[in-house]
């Protein structure tokens, strides 16, 4: 396994916006290397680092990739879209989007929550994937948008969730979804970084996963993001 050149062809599908073959197909990777290779992915964006995601931390997710753990990425500043804002579908290849709690972090401690909306976009073909295959990728990040911060000291546990597309629902859920409560995000997140050894930034932006499945993006699209009492987030797939 040659790392570099592994996170060269990952890095290279998500600056062209075009997929590539599953790695584990012709590449033996642990768990180790294929963070190993998602750190040169990230470190090839030339961006600085905005914070960290977990992945797969619904029942169902974890489930469906036969996984007992959350998964870990990174987020980088071209990755964060205004409030509001829009998204040019060049720069993707099959994006989903899923709504998220996401919280500001100084030093460890929380200090703000927000609604917050992921895309992901697998890199992979047909998005296919396995666990290794999907951490080299850095877990799908693709991008963010954050609504308005709020207090942190709220109870953000079991909260009605809604995402609407063009003002029609296409997901509800609860942020109990979210490992059963979202603030186990912040622990399974320090957790994670500690053993893969990655530096985390002083402040930070911490997705904690998602609280619905993810909603396949067409151009076109407004997308808006609703929590119960934490707020709304949105943004436009444009044409
Ligand atoms: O943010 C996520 O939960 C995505 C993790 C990777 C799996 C996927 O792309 O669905
Ligand atoms: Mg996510």
């Amino acid at each position: 396994m040659n790392p570099r050149a592994l996170a060269e062809i990952l890095a290279g599908a998500a600056a062209d916006a075009v997929a590539v073959p599953q790695l584990s197909i012709e590449h033996h990777l642990s768990l180790a290397d294929a963070y190993a290779v998602q750190r040169l992915v990230v470190d090839a964006r030339r961006r600085p680092r905005t914070g960290v995601k977990l992945g797969l931390t619904s029942r169902a997710k974890a489930l469906q990739m036969g996984v007992s753990d959350v998964i870990l990425g990174e987020l980088t500043e071209d990755m964060a879209i205004e409030d509001g804002g829009s998204l040019d579908p060049a720069r993707f290849i099959h994006p989903r989007v899923e709504p998220e709690v996401a919280f500001l972090l100084r030093d460890g401690e929380v200090k703000g929550v927000a609604p917050a909306l992921e895309i992901i976009d697998s890199r992979y073909q047909d998005f296919r994937f396995n666990l290794v295959d999907v951490v080299a990728d850095n877990t799908s990040a693709a991008a963010y948008v954050l609504g308005p911060w709020q207090r942190a000291d709220q109870d953000i546990g079991n909260r009605g969730v809604v995402m609407e597309i063009d003002g029609r629902v296409v997901e509800t859920g609860s942020t109990a979804a979210i490992l059963g409560h979202p603030q186990r995000a912040t622990e399974a997140a320090a957790r994670l970084a500690r053993t893969i050894a990655l530096p985390m930034p002083g402040e930070m932006v911490l997705l904690a996963g998602a609280a619905t499945a993810a909603v396949t993006l067409k151009p076109g699209v407004v997308v808006e993001a609703r929590i119960s009492t934490l707020g709304r987030v949105g943004f436009t797939y444009i044409f």
